[in-house]
């Protein structure tokens, strides 16, 4: 077996004979984390399934996107959090501690076991051969609750590494190669699974950046295997006794791919999708405004010690706001140790907060139609905040001779790629983190509100469509964040007026008017984060189906989960003959979710075939409306 395979066998929640891929499996889960701005409704959801104590192995709570504490908002979810997670045994990360996918690889990822997190990053735990996954709160709330999470058997896309990077080329060039070659689809349905002698030339923190960009790939997971390189990150975070090898028992894959390092150059993704890739020195000259340096994807202690190294002397360019945020407070410490810090700071760079920050646009917003170069994994239109900035993803390296020179360049124009030797041990102190002890009352303050409820199916759907999109439909299209928006993540009824915003400022309104509809979308619809906003939110404006031409995966398990129906175009050419406004009605809804493939959608003359592609377990769940009637009537 190859390594996924191997790890999702010992996880199969019946059976251990290996279904073949598309099939519907559960698997076992031995840890979860969230996040704060998708963890509120995960432990409402959590709550409201009455179970004392979460049953898993470890189950943690980050305090790292809503950190700007604007208004009481952010402090009620805070307080929330941490009162619901010591009373349950969840640990929980206070705010300044770092971001959930980085501290969660220093502290305790492990190889060989499952993970899921509110969070479409959480794979980024690949990095030390965890298998983990990107889920919506309330499968993050049944895997806490000691349920299994259900996805579709993976294919596996065996990506085979062969020499070592050279020159200035780094870790984030080659998911940027895979991401110009595969496209944000082409992870679809699969795990990505590292293996090749230049595997053993990447660390754990690179490694964890190419898994972390697993989830730009659309991909349902990416792993390396566990060996030498892993046991040596293990040791310097003092966890050693966490280690096993790894490794894939043979090299059998549904797709393979052949990465040669030595011949990776400098690229970076161009406005607005992560895989809009080019190569550095196509793009020299382009003038910048702004360089971000941070985020789950690159912020470990290597990225910003060579940053440091990068800066040291000189100072950045006057046109630019360079702003680098640490990704966890044990970077942060050794940089302020080694004196990188000091370096980063004489350059000009302000230092942000070990958050998210201007990554899911909490502050730092470019100028308007300003070119911002971030070393993040997201460049999808208006999540900087601005609406017309154009943002462009490159590594570390490249963003900061972006900062010294106020403009794209080559980082060879710096000279040689200066040597980073990282410490033996890390200085840990777990003081942020604290140890449930199933005490105390669960504190919920006023921007609290309950979560909305699906409604069991009907079998006759007469729906008029109130938002026709196109392809690559993105969570940050269909529910926003930034940092007026993400405080009220745990209020849905306010979070409803910004709804779709993006694509029009009238659909929030329209939907209330109309009482509901339906949404037609492209490809890929739903692509991006995992926040279960983007299912919940349109469920309060009463959308009950949405019908596509495809879907992304956790935002499609989302949609079920909140009893949304979501049904794919038989043929594509029909998308055409829908419009705003058509009304659409489906006979025999309820039998067809039961038992067929297929429903029949009427509307004027035309009669088009939708599919309906779900498993038995899903089909149960839309019909219940929702994941939470069908728990609470399972119990
Ligand atoms: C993101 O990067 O978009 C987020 C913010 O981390 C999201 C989660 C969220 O919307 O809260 C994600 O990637 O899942
Ligand atoms: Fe936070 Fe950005 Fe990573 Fe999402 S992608 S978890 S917002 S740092």
């Amino acid at each position: 077996m190859n390594l996924t395979q191997k790890i999702i066998s010992a996880h199969l929640s019946s059976g251990n004979e290996l279904p073949l891929p598309g099939e519907e499996i559960g698997i076992k889960i031995d840890q979860t984390l969230t996040q704060d701005a998708t963890g509120t409704l995960a432990y409402l959801e959590f709550e409201a399934m009455g179970v004392d104590r979460v049953k898993t192995e470890l189950s943690v709570a980050y305090i790292d996107h809503n950190t700007l504490g604007s208004g009481y908002e952010n402090a009620d979810d805070h307080r929330y959090i941490q009162t619901v997670a010591r009373k349950h045994g969840i640990r929980y990360s206070k705010q300044g501690n770092g971001i959930c996918h980085q501290v969660h690889l220093e502290r305790y990822g492990k190889p060989g076991k499952t993970l899921i997190g509110s969070d479409s990053h959480t794979p980024t735990a690949g990095g030390l051969g965890s298998l983990a996954f990107g889920a919506g709160g309330l499968d993050v709330a049944v895997a806490m609750g000691g349920g299994a999470y259900y996805i579709k058997m993976p294919k596996v896309i065996g990506v085979e590494l062969v020499g070592k990077l050279q020159g200035w080329a780094q870790a984030k060039d080659v998911i940027l190669e895979l991401l110009s070659r595969l496209s944000v689809k082409g992870g679809v349905g699969s795990v990505i699974e590292y293996y090749g002698e230049g595997v053993k030339t990447l660390s754990v923190p690179e490694r964890a950046t190419i898994t972390n960009m697993g989830a730009e790939l659309g991909a349902t997971s990416s792993i390396f295997p566990s060996d030498e390189r892993t046991l040596e990150f293990l040791k310097q975070n003092g966890r050693e006794e966490d280690y096993i090898c790894l490794l894939a028992d043979d090299n059998t894959y549904d797709q393979n791919i052949k990465i040669d390092l030595r011949e990776i150059v400098p690229l970076i993704a161009c406005p607005h999708s992560p895989d809009n890739v080019k190569k550095v020195s196509d793009i020299e000259g382009l003038k910048v405004d702004q360089v971000c340096i941070g985020s789950c994807t690159n912020s470990s202690l290597y990225d910003l010690t060579l940053v440091a190294k990068i800066l040291k002397g000189k100072t950045i360019s006057p046109d630019v706001s360079l702003s680098i945020s640490p990704g966890s407070r044990q970077v942060l410490v050794k940089l302020s140790e080694s004196g990188a810090l000091a370096d980063m700071i004489a350059a000009g760079a302000r230092i942000l907060e070990c958050a998210c920050g201007p990554c899911i646009g909490m502050g730092n917003s470019p100028k308007y139609g300003g070119v911002s170069v971030r070393t993040f994994n997201r460049n999808f239109e208006g999540r900087s905040g601005t609406a017309n900035a154009q943002v462009y993803l490159a590594s570390p390296a490249v963003a900061a001779a972006a900062a010294i020179y106020g403009k794209i360049v080559d980082p060879k124009i710096l000279g040689d790629l200066p040597e980073v030797i990282l410490p033996e041990k890390f200085t840990v102190n777990d003081g942020m983190t604290i140890i449930p002890d199933f005490k105390g009352e669960v504190e919920k303050g006023p921007n609290i509100k309950s979560v909305p409820i699906g409604k069991p199916i009907e079998n006759n759907l007469s729906e008029k469509v109130i938002l026709k999109v196109g392809d690559n439909i993105t969570t940050d299209h269909i529910m926003p964040a930034g940092a007026k928006i993400l405080p009220y993540r745990s209020n849905i009824p306010y979070l409803s007026q910004f709804c779709f915003k993006v694509c029009d400022e009238k659909f929030a309104e329209r939907a209330k008017a109309e009482g509901g509809g339906i949404i037609v979308g492209g490809e890929n619809y739903g692509q991006g984060s995992s926040r279960e906003h983007a299912a919940l939110v349109p469920l309060y404006l009463g959308v009950r189906a949405v019908i596509a031409k495809s879907f992304a995966r956790i935002h499609v398990a989302n949609l079920i989960n909140a009893g949304i129906i979501p049904l794919t175009f038989d043929s594509f050419d029909d998308y055409d003959s829908i419009f705003e406004g058509t009304v659409i009605e489906i006979r025999g809804l309820k039998e067809g979710i039961e038992n067929s493939e297929f429903v029949y959608a009427n509307f004027g003359e035309k009669k088009i075939k939708l599919k309906i592609d779900l498993s038995e377990r899903q089909r149960k769940i839309i019909l219940k409306g929702g994941l939470l009637n069908y728990t609470k009537e399972n119990k």
